[in-house]
């Protein structure tokens, strides 16, 4: 006789044995067994203390680590305050699994009763549901599985009354995954996407999340082509110290890579589906030649139409592409890559070199000042997760990043107030850089719960709040002077709420305020330093562009 277990230790430990990477979340009586079992088996949990919370720290986990990670929540309402951040995994095709509890089947009276399967469906997760004890060792793997392959989270609900059944536990019964081998284009294809590049007099490519795994690639195709290379947001950082590349495509692009953008005439774009914040609304594509190069058809011209698209691995497309140009132009081929060209990627490279106006206004720091400070002031090796609306300029383009890891856009699904439980989730599976959440005050206000996390887990987060007292966006959006008191608060004391948790904070009026963060930068770091930065509200450079 084996080992006879319940299905709620049966599922923890297949979720370990699988390769689990880390599990977040809130427990309750639903979720109990599973929890302690994916523990006991060996996986680290991290209690956070709102479910929104949990599924957002299990989303940059797995960013950042590119496994899976898991959520695991109680049913009903538990289950539903986690959906927001199941939202933006979706958008963000992050491997998240959330392991929920559920009500006992049939028990649709139950105070807890909501139907899960439809609710994870309705955000655009999978669902997948134990039905009974005999198939839940083999539903939990195929639910793993398929967060792992389909880069999609997985919403995996086990009733209450399947969980307390019992089954022989037989590890060599835990299925492994099917291994997935990256594949080529078709020849023709390929070709034809060679002739693009070769007849291009300026091509640029474009890596997005997708392309994240064909850095080297895609800059010796760049080199092939010569083409200028730039990321959509998602992929921030892949082609860092590159000669030849801008930062970023999109409404964070400076107003010179724009223009080297719109001056192309042939856009390839690897991994990315050229969505309106890439596209920055059409304006950087309209006109343009364009090739999509994904291994997904369903992101072929999802957002922006395509001359034609190339089904294959990034990688494995950019490296035959690049072999036939190398034979077709054995003296190199100069494209885009001229000095006028260089010069001008250098300039507008970086928002942080751009020569911006310092606006002071009395006892408020200018947040152009700010940020040039501390972007100077901080280690590169960070990891940066932005927040918040009009102040978005700042905190998630003006920052310098290291590379493609030391960036997480948590804005996939334009929500804010993620920025903090994300970057908890970075800072877990990155603990050797500086988590950096720079963000506005109305986005703070929605998450700040989670700095009593941070301080349980022994992190070092550094949090800037660009403090302007209001939806900052929305202030500027709107014309209409006599009804913006829906979006405007009285001054709150962010460094105050920041001690209540135990955090060390200051408040900045100017540079000066910041000599404690040097002390801290300097120490070990094993809690949150919050910076409630006062600031006048002005439209920042990105916000700039919308309004006009
Ligand atoms: C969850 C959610 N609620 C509301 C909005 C609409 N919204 C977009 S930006 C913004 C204001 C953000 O305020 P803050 O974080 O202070 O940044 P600011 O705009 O002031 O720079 C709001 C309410 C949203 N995007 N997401
Ligand atoms: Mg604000």
């Amino acid at each position: 006789m084996g080992e006879r277990i319940s299905v709620a230790e049966a599922v923890g430990r297949t979720l370990a044995m699988a390769g689990a990477g880390h599990v977040f979340g809130v427990v309750g009586s639903g979720n109990f067994h599973m929890t302690n079992a994916l523990i006991n088996a060996g996986v680290q949990f991290t209690a956070s203390r709102h479910e929104m919370g949990g599924a957002c720290m299990a989303d940059a986990h797995s960013r950042l680590t590119g496994g899976v990670s898991i959520v695991t929540v109680h049913q009903g309402g538990g289950f539903l305050n986690s959906l927001t951040g199941i939202l933006e995994a979706v958008k963000s095709n992050s491997s998240v699994l959330m392991l929920a509890g559920d009500v006992a089947h049939s028990d649709f009276t139950s105070n807890f009763y909501l139907d899960q399967d439809s609710a994870a469906e309705a955000v655009g997760a999978s669902a997948v549901r134990i039905y009974t004890a005999h198939t839940a060792v083999a539903e939990t793997a195929r639910a793993y599985h398929m967060a792992l392959t389909n880069r999609k989270p997985v919403v995996l609900s086990v009733p209450v009354d399947v969980q307390e059944e019992f089954i022989e536990w037989d590890p060599a019964a835990v299925p492994a995954p099917a291994q997935t081998i990256p594949a080529g284009a078709s020849p023709d294809v390929v070709d034809q996407l060679v002739q693009a590049l070769a007849d291009a007099q300026r091509p640029v490519i474009l890596a997005g999340r997708g392309a994240r795994g064909g850095k080297d690639e895609l800059r010796a195709l760049g080199q092939a082509a010569g083409a200028v290379l730039v990321t959509s947001a998602g992929a921030r950082g892949l082609f860092v110290g590159e000669e030849w590349a801008l930062d970023v495509m999109g409404g964070f692009a400076t107003p010179g890579a724009a223009e080297i953008i719109k001056d192309a005439d042939l856009l390839v774009a690897f991994g990315a589906s050229i969505n309106t914040w890439t596209a920055r609304g059409g304006e950087l594509t309209s006109g343009q030649r364009i090739i999509q190069v994904d291994d997904r058809q369903e992101a072929i011209g999802l957002h922006t139409p395509v001359e034609f698209a190339v089904i294959g691995d990034c990688a494995l497309v950019a490296r035959e592409v690049a072999t036939i140009l190398g034979e077709q132009f054995p003296q190199g081929k100069q494209g885009y890559r001229d000095d006028a060209t260089h010069a001008r990627v250098q300039q507008a490279r970086y928002w942080i070199d751009q020569d911006l106006p310092i606006k002071r206004v009395d006892g408020l720091i200018d947040p152009v000042e700010l940020t040039k400070e501390l972007d100077d002031l901080l280690p590169l090796e960070r990891v940066v997760v932005p927040d918040g609306g009009n102040v978005n300029a700042y905190t998630g383009a003006f920052y310098r990043v290291p590379d493609e890891n030391g960036y997480v856009i948590d804005l996939g699904s334009q929500t804010i107030g993620l920025g903090l439980a994300e970057g908890i989730g970075a800072a877990v599976a990155r603990p050797d850089r500086l988590t950096v959440v720079p963000t506005g005050d109305g986005s703070f206000m929605m998450g700040h719960v989670e700095l009593d996390t941070a301080i349980r887990a022994g992190l070092g987060v550094l949090v800037i709040v660009y403090n302007d007292n209001a939806y900052g966006a929305e202030v500027h959006i709107f014309p209409h002077e006599d009804q913006k008191q829906t979006v405007l608060f009285p001054e709150t004391d962010i460094a105050q709420i920041a001690r209540g948790y135990g955090c060390e904070a200051i408040t900045v009026r100017s540079l000066d305020d910041l000599e404690p963060l040097k002390a801290w930068l300097q120490g070990p770091r094993m809690s949150p330093f919050v910076i409630d930065a006062k600031i006048e509200g002005f439209p920042s450079p990105v916000m700039e562009l919308d309004m006009h």
